[in-house]
């Protein structure tokens, strides 16, 4: 089986849209195997990214992303989960999401874009490590 990381960001639990995000997952016959909310402390949030330090929107992503809980989960399926969880997400940018995809159905704003999901095994396999270190 293979896993991926997928997080509700801070406004998907604020606007109370976690089952409806996390159903269309389990519906596509996706598993969750681990998962909790969190108020994902700084540390982790500069860790999960590394990959975006300097650059223009970064604090502003850091603040948004610790600024209320979360629901971070691994979600398994079998094979590249990682691209079936972010075709299902849509594009980074809302404005750009087709409907019928996650930020397409729900999202208005690429500061407020709802949902995480790693971008390639590898990826999946370091950010697993960072929220669920030893699964
Ligand atoms: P994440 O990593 O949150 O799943 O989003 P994506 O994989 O779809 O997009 P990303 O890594 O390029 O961006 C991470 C995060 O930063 C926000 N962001 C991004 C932003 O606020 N302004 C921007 O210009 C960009 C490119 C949105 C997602």
């Amino acid at each position: 089986m293979n896993r991926t990381l997928v997080i509700v960001k801070p406004d998907g639990v604020e606007r109370s849209l976690v089952g409806e995000i996390i159903s269309r997952f389990e519906k596509k016959g996706l598993k969750i195997v681990a998962g909790r909310f969190e108020t994902i402390p700084k540390e982790l949030a500069e860790k999960h990214y590394f990959e975006h330090a300097g650059k223009s929107f970064y604090d502003e992503l850091v603040t948004f992303i610790t600024r209320s809980p979360a629901f971070v989960c691994v979600l398994e399926g079998p094979e590249d989960t990682w691209k079936v969880v972010r075709t299902m997400m849509g594009p980074t940018n809302p404005i750009d999401a087709q409907p019928g995809t996650i930020r397409g159905d729900l999202g208005l704003e690429i500061g407020e874009n709802l949902v995480h999901g790693s971008d390639s095994n590898e990826s999946a396999a370091r950010e697993i490590e960072v929220f669920f270190p030893g699964i």
